[in-house]
């Protein structure tokens, strides 16, 4: 069984098995671990499957062998127990390795950034935490980390059971409601590496997906600070109007635009959303296009999600989809 389950990755791996969101291109710390764990046991189990192979194989040949076959009882006594001894080594030598492995992914390495994960069904919510309460800041479905830096996530649920998982980074961790997980992250290359909820968590589980920036310090630094400061103030007339509209609907009761009256917390922080890849946890890349399409009907889009249909007139979604993009 393990034989074959080891086959079965090395078929994944020379098929070329690999892309945006795959174990197999690993670029963190820990990834990097689990796949030279997984590496080291596939060979150790394809040894093992091929000594096996031989040991029958010879038996076979060696039966139809009509008088030099037998072999003594003691012969067999040590054959038998030499057998028994390799499975307890073999077996004993993997859980060690698996167990000093698991062990140094978990140690609390001093992190240089804890940042809270909150799944939700279904995006996931990043507070940046700070000593200093007022540079603490509030995003969603992109996690920004500067490369070679271990960011310390405590992984949190507001609903259901989630799982953290970007495959080239770690391994998976669950979110669960009224407890604190924690799973530390850190990038070796630059790099942008998608992940997904990894525990069926409802309707829109598979529209569930997150994206990881690794970034040189100084590009983190920069992103962070602008993170930190307020909605900006819209300049073109369609984006002002759309400011307007946003704040007299029901928009400003689920979602929070830093330095405007918007402070709802059901839905993603919006105060920087035109500065993020996508719409909807991975669903839509984001431009004026694509933000006014979510807007008119985000329950055709994703059906399910937690944010309704506001009816709105032509003009209003047209200036609503141009404050959102000002939003950077
Ligand atoms: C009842 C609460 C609610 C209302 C009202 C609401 N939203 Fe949302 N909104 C959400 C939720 C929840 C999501 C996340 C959906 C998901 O990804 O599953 C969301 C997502 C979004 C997103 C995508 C954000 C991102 O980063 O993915 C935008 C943009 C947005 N809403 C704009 C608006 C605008 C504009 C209005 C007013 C016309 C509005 N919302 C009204 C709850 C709401
Ligand atoms: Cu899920």
């Amino acid at each position: 069984m393990k034989s074959t389950s080891a086959l079965l990755l090395l078929a994944l791996l020379v098929s070329g098995c690999t892309g945006a969101q795959s174990i197999l291109n690993a670029e963190g710390h820990a990834a990097i671990e689990l796949k030279e764990l997984i590496l080291w046991i596939i060979c150790v189990c394809a040894v093992v499957w091929l000594l096996v192979m031989i040991a029958l194989v010879s038996a076979l040949v060696r039966q139809r062998d009509p008088d030099g076959g037998a072999i003594s009882e003691r012969k067999a006594a040590v054959a038998i127990s030499g057998a028994v001894g390799a499975t307890v080594l073999v077996i004993t030598g993997l859980t060690i390795t698996s167990f000093y492995t698991t062990r140094a992914l978990s140690e609390a390495s001093p992190a240089e950034l804890t940042i809270d994960v909150t799944a939700q069904q279904w995006w996931w919510q990043f507070t940046y935490v700070d000593a200093n309460p007022t540079r603490a800041f509030v995003t969603a479905n992109e996690l920004h980390i500067p490369v070679g830096k271990v960011a310390r996530l405590r992984l949190k649920s507001s609903d259901v059971i989630h799982s953290f998982w970007v495959p080239s980074l770690a391994g998976k961790r669950d979110l669960i409601a009224g407890r604190e997980n924690m799973l530390t992250l850190r990038a070796e290359r630059p790099g942008i590496y998608r992940g997904q909820c990894a525990e069926f968590c409802g309707l829109q589980h598979s529209h569930m997906a997150l994206f990881v920036i690794a970034e040189a310090q100084a590009d983190y630094e920069r992103w962070a600070e602008r993170q930190r400061g307020v909605g900006a103030e819209p300049t073109e007339a369609e984006a002002v109007a759309g400011k307007a509209v946003f704040m007299a609907k029901q928009c400003a009761a689920c979602h929070t635009i830093r330095g405007t009256k918007a402070s709802g917390t059901t839905g993603p922080d919006l105060t920087h959303v035109g500065s993020r890849r996508t719409i909807a946890a991975g669903l839509l890349e984001i431009t004026r296009g694509s933000l006014a399409a979510w807007i008119a009907d985000p329950q055709t889009l994703k059906p399910g999600n937690n944010m309704p249909l506001v009816p709105l007139t032509g003009d209003e979604l047209r200036q609503l989809a141009a404050y959102m993009e000002s939003l950077r």
